[in-house]
């Protein structure tokens, strides 16, 4: 009967009187299906062998659990010894006679797990070696990751890896209408989940993001680019006709300019300027108008001027330009192309008709069919004098006289009523000019002195007034007779000042030169030490020297460390093997005391002299540190050989491969605990100023009594001993799946970088010594982490503490918690571990 008192079929044993059983029970051939790792749930009932009388030494509490791989059903020819033991299967209910007198059952539920398969198919078969047990079911099951869309890709279902931490690289495909943006992956985990999404798709141009899929944009909608964005509504004046527009066309009479982006809304050219003012000031005229009423939703308005001259009352009209003289109309500040709502036009003819059509433009004037619209202005100019007469020539000069010759103005500005000539001996200005008059444009003037320089101009004038005098003229007389004309020859004299310029440039050039060196700044939380007259001394105690410090490391070694003699040692067994030499298990006896169980890091022989300084620096960091939660050296021997580095024995080894062997054994109180001794010590340390930079479980110890030392203090070792660590692109070898990103680009490594590393400690804690990321590369640690991906809660972690880690993986480092305070938060819970259940952020170090 089960536990509803339904009768259920069983196989089952109970020879628990006769010894040496040996009964098997096999499954069917089970075809594999695809699958890589298998599991089988058993469900059974077991008794007591205590409840049963006589039976001692038959009787057993456990089963076998085998399987074994085929490609085809092979039914009886397979052996028991061709099958392989998965486990030995105990039951953590057993019952008792006395349940049995109530019907009770207490039913067995183990799961096992078992992979790589490869074959087609298996069987499965249990081994009863004399119990008294009952089978009530059998489930064979595989895993996989069920089919997601994620960031707009889809990822099909996936059957998961063959080992239970190993997960299968998943690339997603874009959904339809959206494009790869960075290659979509995810990996799916043994359990089934997904994790690690990278990269994605976006949704094309013309298309939105819509719950994991992409949509069309609705009409008078429009998406230009492929991207996460949105769909627009078509600007002002366009529309678009149909679904997923990549843009939206102009309405009829509206347009775009060619540097207008397609988020501008379509405009039209301006209408005509307003309101214009002529005002004619002889033969210049001087405009100017309002801005036109439409300005065809632009703001880049700029004004024309076209010019046309007409032959009397309505007569016909021709350009400006093209009319006699027209070529000298000048227009201020310029013709086309005005900023500015006026011009003002000049040297037009007088008494004549003109008429000005003002333009407004904008950048898609010249995109419109229609003719643009003007604002007319006719004016008709005034009376005017007559421009300046213009290339002046002479004809027969004699001793006394001369003809002068020369053009009419080219804008007489009427009837030229006579021409005004005035000349006067150019040496003799001051004194006195003589005039003539002339009707045309010629003139005889006579009266002059021989061999004199006359200056001549000449102007016109009309009933409207003078013109201006043209140019000067000069014309010399000719000589009378024979005439001997002292050139008097005045030399001019040269004064020749001599500057001197005195230019003395005294650069003085390393007058004064410190005698130091100018030091970088230092950041705040890296190594501080202030050195005078060549030996290290402290602001502050508490800090740490960094042994490179000292010229000769080997005799810093003796400044912190005490030399042990070899003979004091014995060494028992080999135990690992470090960067410079084997690690071995040994004992120590000092005088008048008990032997103590050491560990020895040795330096094996052929070492060069850089190894054995950076072999002894480690022994010189830990030399300076005195904390129960830091590992701690118990001396140096340095006379003779081989070297040794003498530190407190710690019985479980190290912390990674101790989890691993304890799997699922602590209380998440007894986690909690061992991640507090490592935060302890951390807190110690960065009070010290030291930075760890490779703080990850392998670098921490565990003692008989589960306490956590936090070790490796190798200067070097992050760079050659670690086989986590990796080049990055500049240069330095760092372990990244436990470091900082700030301290992978820009080598910035701090307290805070540490914290980093602690939150990956506290995964690989709680997580019994899983390998963090899994068996991502590093690329992709680094871009998943880069954007914004961080390690989930492994299975069973309590929300507080996995809320704790995700504080230290704070992109800010300034954001992290510090030591101190992780040590604060991880004692509230180990004080009120019910807190430990609580999913919410109640022990989050901010704001406390
Ligand atoms: O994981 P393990 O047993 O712990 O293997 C490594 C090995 O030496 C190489 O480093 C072990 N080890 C190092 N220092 C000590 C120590 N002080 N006490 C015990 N084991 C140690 C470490």
């Amino acid at each position: 009967m089960d536990e509803y008192f339904s009768p259920i079929h069983t196989y089952q044993v109970c020879n628990v009187m006769s010894p040496s059983q040996n009964n098997w029970l096999r499954t069917s051939w089970l075809p594999r299906d695809g699958a890589r790792r298998i599991y089988i749930e058993v469900k059974f009932t077991l008794r007591d062998c205590n409840s049963m009388p006589g039976v001692l030494g038959t009787c057993k509490e456990t089963f076998n659990l085998y399987y074994y791989e085929s490609d085809r059903a092979v039914g009886s020819a397979v052996r028991e010894n061709q099958f392989i033991k998965i486990d030995t299967i105990a039951a953590d209910e057993s019952f008792t006679g006395v349940d049995l007198g109530v019907r009770r059952l207490k039913l067995n539920t183990e799961v096992r797990g078992v992979g790589p398969l490869s074959r087609r198919g298996f069987y499965l078969a249990f081994q009863d070696i004399g119990a008294c047990i009952a089978l009530t079911s059998v489930r064979v099951y595989y895993k996989r990751c069920v089919g997601v869309s994620r960031n707009l890709a889809v990822f099909t279902d996936v059957v998961t890896g063959a080992d239970s931490s190993s997960l299968v690289e998943v690339r997603g495909q874009c959904v339809d209408h959206a494009e790869e943006r960075d290659t979509p992956k995810m990996y799916c985990s043994a359990e089934g989940e997904w994790l690690v999404p990278i990269g994605r798709c976006v949704c094309s141009a013309g298309f939105e993001e819509h719950t994991d899929s992409c949509v069309a944009c609705e009409m008078g909608f429009y998406k230009p680019v492929a991207g996460n964005g949105l769909c627009g509504k078509c600007p002002q004046h366009s529309h678009s006709e149909t679904r997923a527009a990549l843009s939206c066309p102009c309405d009829s009479n509206y347009y775009r300019a060619a540097d207008d982006p397609p988020a501008a809304p379509c405009s039209r050219p301006p209408s005509a300027p307003v309101n214009v003012i002529s005002s004619v000031n002889g033969t210049s005229v001087n405009l100017e108008w309002d801005r036109p009423q439409d300005t065809g939703g632009r703001s880049d308005l700029k004004y024309s001027v076209l010019c046309q001259k007409c032959s009397g009352e309505g007569g016909p009209c021709g350009d400006c330009a093209s009319s006699p003289g027209g070529a000298a109309v000048r227009f201020v500040p310029r013709q086309t192309g005005l900023t500015e709502p006026w011009v003002t036009v000049l040297n037009l003819v007088a008494h004549t008709n003109y008429s000005f059509r003002l333009l407004a433009m904008n950048a898609v004037t010249h995109l419109s069919n229609e003719p643009s619209p003007y604002a007319l202005v006719n004016i008709t100019t005034n009376q005017a004098a007559p421009s300046e007469v213009m290339e002046i020539r002479q004809q027969n000069t004699s001793q006394n006289s001369v003809i002068l010759l020369w053009h009419e103005p080219d804008q007489p500005n009427g009837v030229i009523l006579e021409y005004d000539i005035k000349y006067y001996e150019k040496d003799n200005e001051a004194h006195s000019y003589s005039t003539l008059k002339s009707k045309n444009t010629s003139a005889r003037v006579s009266g002059l002195k021989p061999g004199t320089k006359y200056i001549f101009q000449v102007r016109a004038r009309t009933s409207a007034g003078c013109g201006d005098f043209s140019q000067n003229v000069e014309i010399q007389t000719g000589k009378a007779g024979v005439c001997v004309s002292l050139m008097k020859l005045q030399i001019p004299v040269v004064c020749v000042c001599v500057c001197v310029c005195v230019c003395v440039c005294v650069c003085v050039c390393g007058l004064y030169r410190h005698c130091g060196y100018s030091k970088a700044f230092q950041d705040s939380d890296e190594e501080k030490m202030h050195y005078q007259n060549g030996h290290v001394s402290f602001p502050d105690a508490r800090f740490y020297i960094d042994p490179h410090t000292y010229e000769d490391p080997c005799h810093a070694v003796h400044e912190f460390a005490r030399e042990i003699e070899a003979s004091r040692i014995k060494i028992e067994k080999i135990i690992g093997s470090g960067e410079f030499g084997e690690v071995c298990y040994g004992r120590m006896r000092l005088p008048g005391k008990r032997d103590i169980p050491v560990a020895l890091k040795t330096l094996k022989a052929g070492y060069t002299e850089k190894q054995k300084r950076d072999f002894l620096a480690e022994a010189s960091i830990m030399a300076q540190f005195d904390h129960p939660n830091v590992i701690r050296l118990e001396g140096v021997v340095t006379q003779s050989k081989p070297a040794m580095i003498i530190t407190e024995y710690m019985e479980n080894g190290s912390l990674d491969s101790f989890l691993r062997r304890h799997d699922g054994q602590f209380t998440v109180i007894q986690l909690v605990g061992l991640l507090r001794g490592i935060a302890a010590g951390m807190t110690y340390l960065s009070d010290l100023g030291y930075i760890h930079r490779d703080l990850a479980a392998r670098n921490i110890l565990v003692n008989s009594n589960l306490v956590c030392k936090v070790s490796d203090f190798g200067l070097s070792r992050v760079l050659e001993d670690d086989p986590d660590a990796a080049y990055t692109t500049s240069g330095g070898k760092i372990p990244i799946r436990w470091t900082a990103p700030e301290a992978i680009t820009f080598r910035k490594f701090s307290s805070s970088s540490d914290v980093w590393s602690y939150g990956v400690v506290m995964w690989e804690v709680t997580s019994y010594g899983e390998r963090p990321y899994w068996n991502l590369t590093n690329r992709d640690v680094i871009k998943s982490v880069e954007e914004g991906y961080r390690l989930p809660a492994p299975m069973g972690c309590p929300g507080p503490l996995h809320t704790l880690m995700l504080d230290c993986w704070q992109k800010d480092r300034n954001e992290r918690p510090r030591f101190c305070q992780i040590v604060t938060v991880l004692d509230k819970l180990i004080r009120n571990p019910e807190n430990l259940k609580s999913m919410d952020t109640l022990c989050r170090w901010v704001g406390r």
